[in-house]
Protein backbone atom coordinates (compact mmCIF):
# COMPACT_ATOMS: atom_id res chain seq x y z
CA UNK A 1 0.00 0.00 0.00
CA UNK A 2 0.94 3.13 -0.88
CA UNK A 3 -0.08 5.28 2.09
CA UNK A 4 -1.48 4.41 5.42
CA UNK A 5 -2.46 6.67 8.30
CA UNK A 6 -1.90 5.45 11.98
CA UNK A 7 -4.02 6.44 15.13
CA UNK A 8 -1.32 4.79 17.43
CA UNK A 9 2.08 6.18 18.34
CA UNK A 10 5.09 4.84 16.53
CA UNK A 11 7.16 5.21 19.64
CA UNK A 12 4.82 4.27 22.68
CA UNK A 13 2.11 2.57 20.87
CA UNK A 14 -0.54 4.68 22.73
CA UNK A 15 -3.31 6.76 20.91
CA UNK A 16 -2.37 10.44 19.21
CA UNK A 17 -4.14 13.78 18.74
CA UNK A 18 -4.32 15.57 15.66
CA UNK A 19 -2.80 18.99 16.36
CA UNK A 20 -2.55 20.39 12.54
CA UNK A 21 -4.05 19.40 8.86
CA UNK A 22 -1.92 20.62 6.01
CA UNK A 23 -4.23 18.87 3.41
CA UNK A 24 -3.45 17.03 0.30
CA UNK A 25 0.29 17.28 -0.21
CA UNK A 26 2.43 15.99 -2.95
CA UNK A 27 5.79 14.21 -1.81
CA UNK A 28 8.04 17.19 -0.90
CA UNK A 29 11.25 16.21 -2.58
CA UNK A 30 9.52 14.10 -5.73
CA UNK A 31 10.48 17.26 -9.08
CA UNK A 32 8.36 16.43 -11.96
CA UNK A 33 10.03 16.74 -15.22
CA UNK A 34 8.13 18.36 -18.20
CA UNK A 35 7.31 15.32 -20.01
CA UNK A 36 5.35 14.47 -16.76
CA UNK A 37 3.47 17.62 -16.19
CA UNK A 38 0.21 16.10 -17.81
CA UNK A 39 0.79 12.87 -15.74
CA UNK A 40 -0.83 12.21 -12.15
CA UNK A 41 1.03 12.88 -9.32
CA UNK A 42 1.33 10.93 -5.71
CA UNK A 43 -0.44 13.61 -2.99
CA UNK A 44 -1.53 12.41 0.57
CA UNK A 45 -3.01 13.79 3.49
CA UNK A 46 -0.72 15.53 5.83
CA UNK A 47 -1.09 15.95 9.30
CA UNK A 48 0.60 16.47 12.98
CA UNK A 49 -0.42 14.47 15.40
CA UNK A 50 0.70 14.67 19.39
CA UNK A 51 1.16 11.83 21.71
CA UNK A 52 0.03 13.10 25.29
CA UNK A 53 1.76 9.71 26.81
CA UNK A 54 5.16 9.70 25.20
CA UNK A 55 5.28 13.34 24.04
CA UNK A 56 6.25 12.19 20.53
CA UNK A 57 5.21 14.95 17.95
CA UNK A 58 4.74 12.89 14.85
CA UNK A 59 2.82 12.83 11.07
CA UNK A 60 0.52 9.97 11.23
CA UNK A 61 0.52 9.54 7.32
CA UNK A 62 2.75 7.04 6.63
CA UNK A 63 3.46 7.36 2.56
CA UNK A 64 5.64 3.67 1.50
CA UNK A 65 9.59 4.53 2.05
CA UNK A 66 9.76 3.52 -1.49
CA UNK A 67 8.60 6.28 -3.45
CA UNK A 68 10.10 8.70 -1.15
CA UNK A 69 13.29 7.72 -0.28
CA UNK A 70 14.42 5.23 -3.81
CA UNK A 71 15.08 8.32 -5.95
CA UNK A 72 16.57 11.15 -3.80
CA UNK A 73 16.88 14.87 -5.62
CA UNK A 74 18.58 16.43 -2.72
CA UNK A 75 21.37 16.25 -2.19
CA UNK A 76 23.56 17.50 1.18
CA UNK A 77 26.49 19.30 -0.68
CA UNK A 78 24.57 21.76 -2.68
CA UNK A 79 24.58 23.87 0.49
CA UNK A 80 27.61 25.15 1.38
CA UNK A 81 26.70 25.58 4.98
CA UNK A 82 25.69 22.58 5.52
CA UNK A 83 28.90 20.95 4.13
CA UNK A 84 30.94 23.22 6.39
CA UNK A 85 28.48 21.83 9.63
CA UNK A 86 29.67 18.26 8.13
CA UNK A 87 33.09 19.05 8.41
CA UNK A 88 32.60 20.41 12.15
CA UNK A 89 30.65 17.06 12.74
CA UNK A 90 33.43 14.89 11.34
CA UNK A 91 36.09 16.63 13.62
CA UNK A 92 33.77 15.29 16.57
CA UNK A 93 32.76 11.70 15.52
CA UNK A 94 36.88 11.31 14.54
CA UNK A 95 37.41 12.09 18.49
CA UNK A 96 35.53 8.55 19.41
CA UNK A 97 37.39 6.52 16.11
CA UNK A 98 41.06 6.39 17.66
CA UNK A 99 42.31 3.29 15.38
CA UNK A 100 42.09 3.35 11.60
CA UNK A 101 40.25 -0.12 12.10
CA UNK A 102 37.05 1.35 13.33
CA UNK A 103 34.08 1.36 11.50
CA UNK A 104 31.58 4.51 11.01
CA UNK A 105 28.27 3.45 9.94
CA UNK A 106 26.32 6.62 8.74
CA UNK A 107 22.12 5.97 8.31
CA UNK A 108 20.79 7.75 5.83
CA UNK A 109 24.55 9.28 4.66
CA UNK A 110 22.88 10.63 1.10
CA UNK A 111 26.37 11.83 -1.27
CA UNK A 112 28.57 11.18 1.17
CA UNK A 113 29.52 14.36 2.29
CA UNK A 114 30.10 13.62 5.94
CA UNK A 115 31.93 10.54 5.44
CA UNK A 116 34.12 12.20 2.92
CA UNK A 117 35.43 14.16 6.20
CA UNK A 118 36.44 10.76 7.61
CA UNK A 119 37.10 8.63 5.23
CA UNK A 120 41.00 9.26 5.69
CA UNK A 121 41.20 7.96 9.13
CA UNK A 122 38.96 4.73 9.56
CA UNK A 123 36.58 2.57 7.60
CA UNK A 124 33.38 4.24 6.20
CA UNK A 125 29.87 2.82 4.96
CA UNK A 126 26.83 4.44 3.96
CA UNK A 127 23.71 2.96 4.39
CA UNK A 128 20.70 4.69 2.30
CA UNK A 129 17.97 3.26 0.37
CA UNK A 130 18.60 5.93 -2.53
CA UNK A 131 19.63 4.24 -5.94
CA UNK A 132 20.79 7.30 -7.47
CA UNK A 133 23.24 8.77 -4.97
CA UNK A 134 25.57 5.60 -4.83
CA UNK A 135 28.39 7.01 -7.87
CA UNK A 136 28.20 10.12 -5.39
CA UNK A 137 29.88 8.51 -2.99
CA UNK A 138 33.24 7.93 -3.57
CA UNK A 139 36.12 6.22 -1.52
CA UNK A 140 32.66 5.57 0.72
CA UNK A 141 30.99 1.51 0.96
CA UNK A 142 27.54 2.29 -0.05
CA UNK A 143 25.01 0.05 0.87
CA UNK A 144 21.57 1.05 -1.09
CA UNK A 145 18.77 -0.52 2.36
CA UNK A 146 16.65 1.02 4.65
CA UNK A 147 18.14 0.66 8.07
CA UNK A 148 17.00 -1.60 10.04
CA UNK A 149 17.36 -4.84 12.42
CA UNK A 150 17.84 -6.82 9.51
CA UNK A 151 20.36 -4.70 7.55
CA UNK A 152 22.17 -4.29 10.36
CA UNK A 153 22.96 -7.75 10.89
CA UNK A 154 23.95 -7.83 7.10
CA UNK A 155 26.22 -5.37 7.99
CA UNK A 156 27.69 -7.11 10.71
CA UNK A 157 28.54 -10.05 8.47
CA UNK A 158 30.37 -8.66 5.69
CA UNK A 159 31.95 -5.54 7.63
CA UNK A 160 31.71 -6.60 11.55
CA UNK A 161 30.25 -3.67 14.02
CA UNK A 162 30.76 -0.28 14.40
CA UNK A 163 32.62 2.05 16.78
CA UNK A 164 30.39 5.08 15.86
CA UNK A 165 26.96 4.83 13.88
CA UNK A 166 25.86 8.09 12.83
CA UNK A 167 22.19 9.83 11.45
CA UNK A 168 21.80 13.13 10.90
CA UNK A 169 17.64 13.86 10.31
CA UNK A 170 17.66 10.28 9.16
CA UNK A 171 16.00 9.10 12.53
CA UNK A 172 13.16 11.00 12.14
CA UNK A 173 12.64 9.86 8.65
CA UNK A 174 11.17 6.36 9.25
CA UNK A 175 7.64 4.77 10.88
CA UNK A 176 9.81 1.88 12.49
CA UNK A 177 11.73 4.32 14.71
CA UNK A 178 11.79 1.66 17.17
CA UNK A 179 12.80 -1.16 14.68
CA UNK A 180 15.72 1.58 13.21
CA UNK A 181 16.96 1.90 17.05
CA UNK A 182 17.10 -1.99 17.70
CA UNK A 183 19.13 -2.13 14.62
CA UNK A 184 21.97 0.45 16.04
CA UNK A 185 21.88 -1.49 18.96
CA UNK A 186 22.63 -4.27 17.27
CA UNK A 187 25.28 -3.07 15.24
CA UNK A 188 27.08 -1.08 17.74
CA UNK A 189 29.59 -2.18 19.52
CA UNK A 190 29.27 -1.97 23.70
CA UNK A 191 31.92 0.79 23.90
CA UNK A 192 30.40 2.72 20.71
CA UNK A 193 29.02 6.10 20.21
CA UNK A 194 25.01 7.03 18.40
CA UNK A 195 25.38 9.96 17.61
CA UNK A 196 22.10 11.79 15.88
CA UNK A 197 21.17 15.45 14.77
CA UNK A 198 17.32 15.92 14.44
CA UNK A 199 15.34 18.79 13.96
CA UNK A 200 14.16 19.77 17.50
CA UNK A 201 10.04 20.46 17.88
CA UNK A 202 11.25 23.36 20.45
CA UNK A 203 11.93 25.27 17.51
CA UNK A 204 9.40 23.53 15.22
CA UNK A 205 7.12 25.45 17.58
CA UNK A 206 8.99 28.70 18.64
CA UNK A 207 9.96 29.58 15.11
CA UNK A 208 7.28 28.51 13.46
CA UNK A 209 8.98 26.54 10.87
CA UNK A 210 5.89 24.35 9.91
CA UNK A 211 7.21 24.00 6.01
CA UNK A 212 9.78 21.38 7.47
CA UNK A 213 6.62 18.76 8.34
CA UNK A 214 6.21 16.58 5.31
CA UNK A 215 5.97 13.33 4.57
CA UNK A 216 9.18 12.76 5.15
CA UNK A 217 9.77 13.97 8.47
CA UNK A 218 7.41 11.69 10.53
CA UNK A 219 8.89 12.66 13.73
CA UNK A 220 9.85 15.96 15.27
CA UNK A 221 11.46 15.29 18.43
CA UNK A 222 11.90 16.82 22.38
CA UNK A 223 14.54 15.15 24.01
CA UNK A 224 11.49 14.06 26.48
CA UNK A 225 10.29 11.77 23.45
CA UNK A 226 13.91 10.58 22.59
CA UNK A 227 14.29 9.23 26.14
CA UNK A 228 11.04 7.67 26.44
CA UNK A 229 11.93 5.90 23.02
CA UNK A 230 15.47 5.20 23.74
CA UNK A 231 15.87 4.48 27.57
CA UNK A 232 13.60 1.30 27.10
CA UNK A 233 15.93 -0.13 24.55
CA UNK A 234 18.99 0.43 26.87
CA UNK A 235 20.58 3.56 25.59
CA UNK A 236 21.82 6.32 27.31
CA UNK A 237 21.65 9.72 26.40
CA UNK A 238 24.61 10.84 28.01
CA UNK A 239 25.19 14.68 25.93
CA UNK A 240 23.37 16.91 23.70
CA UNK A 241 24.17 20.03 21.99
CA UNK A 242 21.63 22.15 20.44
CA UNK A 243 22.62 23.09 17.05
CA UNK A 244 21.72 25.84 14.31
CA UNK A 245 20.73 23.31 11.53
CA UNK A 246 17.86 23.53 9.69
CA UNK A 247 16.27 26.63 12.17
CA UNK A 248 17.77 24.67 15.37
CA UNK A 249 18.29 20.85 15.68
CA UNK A 250 19.64 18.37 18.21
CA UNK A 251 22.54 16.81 17.86
CA UNK A 252 22.03 13.72 20.68
CA UNK A 253 25.11 10.83 22.11
CA UNK A 254 23.87 7.84 23.43
CA UNK A 255 26.03 4.75 24.21
CA UNK A 256 25.33 1.39 25.44
CA UNK A 257 27.40 1.96 28.21
CA UNK A 258 26.37 4.24 31.48
CA UNK A 259 28.18 6.67 30.74
CA UNK A 260 28.76 10.10 32.80
CA UNK A 261 25.59 12.29 32.33
CA UNK A 262 26.46 15.96 30.86
CA UNK A 263 24.53 18.67 32.63
CA UNK A 264 23.53 19.91 29.09
CA UNK A 265 20.78 16.88 29.41
CA UNK A 266 19.10 18.31 32.21
CA UNK A 267 19.29 21.72 30.92
CA UNK A 268 16.99 21.05 27.48
CA UNK A 269 15.03 19.04 29.39
CA UNK A 270 14.45 22.24 31.32
CA UNK A 271 13.72 24.50 28.40
CA UNK A 272 11.35 21.78 27.22
CA UNK A 273 9.36 21.95 30.13
CA UNK A 274 9.60 25.72 30.05
CA UNK A 275 8.36 25.80 26.58
CA UNK A 276 5.21 23.50 27.60
CA UNK A 277 6.82 20.63 24.89
CA UNK A 278 5.02 17.91 27.45
CA UNK A 279 1.36 19.55 26.95
CA UNK A 280 -0.97 19.48 23.59
CA UNK A 281 -2.01 23.08 24.32
CA UNK A 282 1.35 24.25 23.16
CA UNK A 283 0.74 22.13 19.86
CA UNK A 284 -2.56 22.99 19.14
CA UNK A 285 -1.93 26.69 19.28
CA UNK A 286 0.71 26.12 16.93
CA UNK A 287 -1.81 24.53 14.71
CA UNK A 288 -3.38 28.01 14.69
CA UNK A 289 -0.66 30.34 13.81
CA UNK A 290 0.52 28.18 10.84
CA UNK A 291 -3.38 28.82 9.65
CA UNK A 292 -2.41 32.58 10.39
CA UNK A 293 0.81 32.37 8.73
CA UNK A 294 -0.57 30.58 5.16
CA UNK A 295 -3.19 33.37 5.01
CA UNK A 296 -0.88 36.59 5.49
CA UNK A 297 1.64 35.00 2.92
CA UNK A 298 -0.48 34.36 0.04
CA UNK A 299 -2.85 37.60 0.96
CA UNK A 300 0.95 39.80 0.48
CA UNK A 301 1.92 38.13 -2.27
CA UNK A 302 -1.55 37.99 -4.49
CA UNK A 303 -1.07 41.94 -3.86
CA UNK A 304 2.04 42.53 -4.80
CA UNK A 305 1.17 40.52 -7.98
CA UNK A 306 -1.84 43.07 -8.46
CA UNK A 307 0.87 46.07 -8.09
CA UNK A 308 3.12 44.29 -10.64
CA UNK A 309 5.72 43.38 -9.11
CA UNK A 310 7.58 40.07 -10.66
CA UNK A 311 8.62 37.65 -7.93
CA UNK A 312 10.48 34.26 -8.10
CA UNK A 313 12.06 32.15 -5.47
CA UNK A 314 15.05 31.35 -4.23
CA UNK A 315 16.24 27.60 -3.02
CA UNK A 316 13.96 24.67 -4.06
CA UNK A 317 14.03 23.06 -0.59
CA UNK A 318 11.72 19.97 0.71
CA UNK A 319 9.85 22.45 2.21
CA UNK A 320 9.26 25.17 0.04
CA UNK A 321 7.63 22.50 -1.73
CA UNK A 322 5.28 22.57 1.35
CA UNK A 323 4.91 26.02 1.87
CA UNK A 324 4.32 26.37 -2.01
CA UNK A 325 1.42 23.77 -2.16
CA UNK A 326 -0.06 25.08 1.73
CA UNK A 327 -0.63 28.24 0.81
CA UNK A 328 -1.51 27.27 -3.06
CA UNK A 329 1.43 29.51 -4.64
CA UNK A 330 1.06 28.50 -8.28
CA UNK A 331 3.33 30.43 -11.36
CA UNK A 332 1.44 33.16 -11.71
CA UNK A 333 2.77 34.14 -8.09
CA UNK A 334 5.84 32.94 -8.14
CA UNK A 335 7.54 32.79 -11.79
CA UNK A 336 9.85 30.42 -11.37
CA UNK A 337 12.38 29.35 -8.67
CA UNK A 338 16.28 28.92 -8.14
CA UNK A 339 18.39 25.87 -6.75
CA UNK A 340 21.88 25.73 -6.75
CA UNK A 341 21.58 21.49 -7.47
CA UNK A 342 21.80 20.03 -10.77
CA UNK A 343 19.55 17.37 -10.00
CA UNK A 344 16.94 19.85 -9.16
CA UNK A 345 17.46 22.45 -12.53
CA UNK A 346 15.12 22.32 -15.38
CA UNK A 347 12.23 20.08 -13.09
CA UNK A 348 9.30 21.60 -11.86
CA UNK A 349 8.22 21.85 -8.52
CA UNK A 350 6.40 19.04 -7.24
CA UNK A 351 2.57 20.24 -6.96
CA UNK A 352 2.39 23.71 -7.88
CA UNK A 353 4.67 22.98 -10.96
CA UNK A 354 6.96 26.53 -10.82
CA UNK A 355 10.10 26.05 -13.23
CA UNK A 356 13.04 25.46 -11.12
CA UNK A 357 16.00 27.25 -12.88
CA UNK A 358 19.89 27.88 -11.91
CA UNK A 359 20.99 30.97 -9.74
CA UNK A 360 22.34 31.86 -13.07
CA UNK A 361 19.12 33.08 -14.22
CA UNK A 362 19.30 36.28 -11.58
CA UNK A 363 22.03 37.58 -13.10
CA UNK A 364 20.25 38.88 -15.94
CA UNK A 365 16.42 38.46 -15.19
CA UNK A 366 16.33 40.77 -11.74
CA UNK A 367 12.95 40.08 -10.34
CA UNK A 368 11.60 42.72 -7.79
CA UNK A 369 10.84 39.87 -4.88
CA UNK A 370 12.81 36.44 -3.89
CA UNK A 371 10.88 34.48 -1.65
CA UNK A 372 13.36 33.03 0.36
CA UNK A 373 11.75 29.25 0.20
CA UNK A 374 15.66 28.25 2.07
CA UNK A 375 15.26 30.32 4.88
CA UNK A 376 17.51 28.00 6.99
CA UNK A 377 20.60 29.60 5.07
CA UNK A 378 19.20 33.20 5.19
CA UNK A 379 22.16 35.10 6.62
CA UNK A 380 24.70 33.42 4.37
CA UNK A 381 22.48 33.94 1.60
CA UNK A 382 21.66 37.53 1.86
CA UNK A 383 25.55 37.75 2.33
CA UNK A 384 26.41 35.73 -0.98
CA UNK A 385 23.36 37.57 -2.61
CA UNK A 386 24.84 41.10 -1.28
CA UNK A 387 24.48 42.56 -5.05
CA UNK A 388 21.01 41.39 -5.96
CA UNK A 389 20.04 43.38 -3.23
CA UNK A 390 22.54 46.46 -4.33
CA UNK A 391 20.27 46.23 -7.42
CA UNK A 392 16.45 46.98 -4.99
CA UNK A 393 16.03 42.89 -4.98
CA UNK A 394 14.19 42.09 -1.75
CA UNK A 395 14.00 39.23 -0.09
CA UNK A 396 10.69 37.79 1.35
CA UNK A 397 11.22 36.06 4.93
CA UNK A 398 8.20 33.30 5.37
CA UNK A 399 8.91 32.38 8.38
CA UNK A 400 8.36 32.65 11.35
CA UNK A 401 6.72 35.83 10.53
CA UNK A 402 6.64 37.19 7.22
CA UNK A 403 9.42 40.28 5.97
CA UNK A 404 10.74 41.70 3.97
CA UNK A 405 14.67 42.79 3.53
P1 LIG B 1 17.77 22.35 2.63
C1 LIG B 1 16.31 18.31 3.23
O1 LIG B 1 15.31 19.29 3.31
C2 LIG B 1 15.67 17.01 2.90
P2 LIG B 1 15.41 20.60 2.46
C3 LIG B 1 15.70 16.01 3.97
N1 LIG B 1 14.47 15.28 3.98
C4 LIG B 1 15.86 16.52 5.33
O2 LIG B 1 15.62 15.82 6.26
C5 LIG B 1 16.25 17.89 5.53
O3 LIG B 1 17.01 18.33 4.44
C6 LIG B 1 16.95 18.07 6.83
C7 LIG B 1 19.34 25.11 -2.35
N2 LIG B 1 20.21 26.27 -2.11
O4 LIG B 1 19.16 22.00 3.00
C8 LIG B 1 20.02 23.77 -2.18
C9 LIG B 1 20.32 27.22 -3.10
O5 LIG B 1 19.70 27.09 -4.17
O6 LIG B 1 17.16 23.49 3.33
C10 LIG B 1 18.92 22.88 -1.68
O7 LIG B 1 18.24 22.30 -2.80
N3 LIG B 1 21.13 28.30 -2.86
C11 LIG B 1 16.90 15.16 3.72
O8 LIG B 1 15.36 20.25 1.02
C12 LIG B 1 17.97 23.81 -0.95
O9 LIG B 1 18.28 25.14 -1.40
C13 LIG B 1 21.82 28.45 -1.71
O10 LIG B 1 22.54 29.46 -1.57
O11 LIG B 1 14.37 21.52 3.00
C14 LIG B 1 18.17 23.80 0.53
O12 LIG B 1 17.70 22.61 1.04
C15 LIG B 1 21.67 27.46 -0.69
C16 LIG B 1 22.38 27.64 0.62
C17 LIG B 1 20.84 26.38 -0.93
O13 LIG B 1 16.91 21.06 2.87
Amino acid sequence: MDYVRRDDCRSCGKPISQVLDLGSMPLANSFVSVEKLEAPEYKFPLSLAFCPHCYLAQVPDVVDPELLFRDYAYTTGSSPALVRHFENLAGVLHRFTVDSQDTVVEIGGNDGTLLSFLKPFCKVINVDPALNLADLNSGVTYIPAFFNHLSAQDIIREYGRAKVIVATNSFAHSDLIKDMAKGVSVLLRDDGVFVFEVHWVKNLLEDNCWDQIYHEHLCFYSLHALKNLLEPLDFHIFDVKIIPVHGQSLRVFASKQTEMVWPSVEMVLKAEREAGLTGISTFLSFGQKVTHNKDRLRTGLTNLRKRGARIAGYGAPAKGNVLLNYCKIHPHLVQYVTDTSKLKQGLYTPGVHIPVRSPDVLVTDRPDYLLLLAWNYKDSILEKEQKLRDYGVKFIIPVPEISIV
